[in-house]
């Protein structure tokens, strides 16, 4: 991946005091952008989403077929790493309960990978990076496998609200 975007060096400002908002956060309003890349292009007629790894046959869906299935709505405060908190985030898409219906896996762990190369252990509620954007597939791991961030440097879990932002907190 070529560039790191800015936002990745983390800012200091005053943190609002809150029941929602984790420690050392602080409440933005604008939706700001962090890529560890370029935003990928990928023609629908080539986007695919598959499931693989600890399972017998991968299963794998294109965009027709991935835009049939049931969709939610949910509304969630997100927080970012580098210190920024937005309150009730609209999200629409399809669960990870759709996604592993019928599914027989024995495993414990998963891997998000994305287009562009972005990887992230997925654990949903933990700071934001955990959200993969462009996502490309999710790999079914026995053994939990750091990603993208939690390789460089960032804290493998990455609670908010126990401040698990790098490596040893
Ligand atoms: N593929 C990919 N997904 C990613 C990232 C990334 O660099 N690449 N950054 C993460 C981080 S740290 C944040 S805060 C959000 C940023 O989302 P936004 O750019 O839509 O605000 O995406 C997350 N998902
Ligand atoms: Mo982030």
């Amino acid at each position: 991946m070529g560039f790191i975007s800015r936002g990745f060096r983390g800012k200091r400002r005053d943190t609002a005091s809150s029941s929602r908002l984790p420690p050392g956060q602080y409440v933005v309003t604008d939706y700001p952008v962090l890529s560890a890349g370029p935003t990928p292009r990928i023609p629908l007629s080539e986007w695919t989403f598959v499931l693989e790894g600890e399972i017998d046959q991968p299963k794998k869906w294109t965009w027709e077929e991935f835009r049939k299935l049931p969709t939610e709505q949910v509304t969630k405060d997100i927080h970012c790493v580098t210190k920024w908190s937005k309150f009730d985030t609209v999200w629409t898409g399809v669960s990870i309960d759709t996604i592993l219906d019928g599914v027989e896996t024995a495993a414990e762990y998963t891997v998000q990978f994305s287009y562009g190369g972005y990887t992230t252990n997925l654990i949903p509620h933990l700071y934001f990076w955990k959200s993969a954007k462009w996502i490309r597939g999710i790999r079914l791991v026995n053994e939990d496998q750091p990603g993208f961030w939690e390789v460089n440097g960032y804290n493998n879990y990455g609670d908010p609200w126990r401040e698990q932002r790098y490596w040893g907190d």
